[in-house]
């Protein structure tokens, strides 16, 4: 599953832009000499080279965007929630289109040229064409324009593997990134403001010779799934196909601007609507007083909860042991 391999999306301008002029290059190398037959021999280049570029061009798109078909359920609603797949797959299918017809019209236009009388004639057909060919482009703009924005979202979307995978989830702010970077070494953005995560993030790590994934969400508000941005539906969509274990993220500090009471409605929610196993992790363990975290632990699900800081590395071999214990009775 990869989009970055998928070429620029020219707008219809640019499109006409490099398929006219090189036409007109190449049509000028042609040395067809002069006269009715040199001029048919060189407009007819015109028109196939133009009408090929094109083509060319928009079928080297559809090559290299991954089979739509052939993805997993989870890349599937991926693309959906990052792009919406019925309209991504309208769009294939219009350039599809375009690809079909504008090869139908190169050969018309062709003969069209080579039956033609007179010199006007002939420069009359290819202006035509070029005229077709362009209406025919800005006729599909709006496809251009939403494979364009899709392609720039779905570029990044991560590659997952096959293997016990870890998802880290929990609301916004409460150092899920800070986590993976402990964990794997991998270097997501950690701010200090909600929202930093974007997207789903992938680490890796290695225990006892087993690759285990682990995968940073975006943080997750009390709210359902059609109220949810579209980054807070990739947290669910890994939640639903990827998790093996969850690793449910609590800052009981209340530092990360969300209400405990909020960050326990969340986790209910995680834990009724998902199959896997969910952990509870109280984070940032470095500024919780002892005092406090007493307190928490008489109250379900905290007394079983692991007490960590992604800060200073406190609490990382209970959770790596929580881990690996889950991904060996896989
Ligand atoms: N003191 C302390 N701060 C932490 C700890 N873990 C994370 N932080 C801080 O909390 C803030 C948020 O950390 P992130 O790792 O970006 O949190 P996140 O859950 O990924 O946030 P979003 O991606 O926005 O949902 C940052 O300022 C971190 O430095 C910790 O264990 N102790
Ligand atoms: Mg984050």
């Amino acid at each position: 599953m990869n989009f970055k391999r998928v070429p620029r999306i020219l707008d219809p301008q640019e499109l006409m832009d490099y398929a006219f002029s090189r036409a007109s290059r190449e049509a000028r190398r042609c040395s067809a000499g002069r006269g009715l037959r040199g001029i048919k021999s060189r407009e007819e280049r015109r028109i196939v080279i133009a009408g090929s570029s094109v083509r060319r061009y928009l079928n080297r798109i559809l090559a290299r965007i991954p089979d739509l078909e052939k993805l997993s359920t989870f890349y599937r609603e991926l693309i959906d929630v990052t792009a919406d797949l019925e309209q991504f797959k309208h769009s294939l299918r219009s350039l599809r289109w375009l690809v079909g017809k504008l090869e139908r019209m190169e050969r018309e236009y062709v003969s069209r040229v080579r039956r033609a009388g007179s010199e006007e004639e002939v420069y009359r057909c290819r202006r035509e064409f070029y005229g077709r060919v362009a209406s025919l482009l800005r006729k599909i703009e709006p496809e251009l324009e939403f494979l364009r924005d899709a392609r720039e979202r779905l570029k990044n979307l991560p590659t997952v593997e096959d293997t016990f995978t870890v998802v880290i989830a929990g609301a916004p702010n409460v150092g899920k990134s800070s986590l993976l970077r402990r964990l794997t070494g991998a270097e997501p953005r950690v701010e200090s403001y909600p929202f930093t995560t974007r997207q789903l993030l992938l680490g890796y790590m290695e225990h006892r010779h087993m690759k285990i994934q682990v995968v940073d969400t975006p943080g997750l508000l009390d709210r359902s799934f059609e109220e949810m941005r579209p980054e807070e539906r990739q947290s669910i969509l890994a939640l639903r196909h990827l998790a093996g274990i969850v690793l449910f993220v609590f800052d009981a500090t209340e530092s990360c601007g969300y209400p405990l009471e909020e960050q326990l409605r969340i986790y209910r929610a995680v834990r009724q609507n998902f199959g896997a196993q969910v952990v509870p992790v109280i984070n940032k363990a470095d500024l919780l007083q002892e005092r406090h975290l007493r307190r928490l632990r008489s109250r379900e699900p905290f007394h079983r909860a692991l007490v960590c800081s992604a800060k200073t590395g406190e609490g990382m071999e209970e959770l790596i042991r929580a881990i690996s214990e889950a991904a060996q009775n896989k």
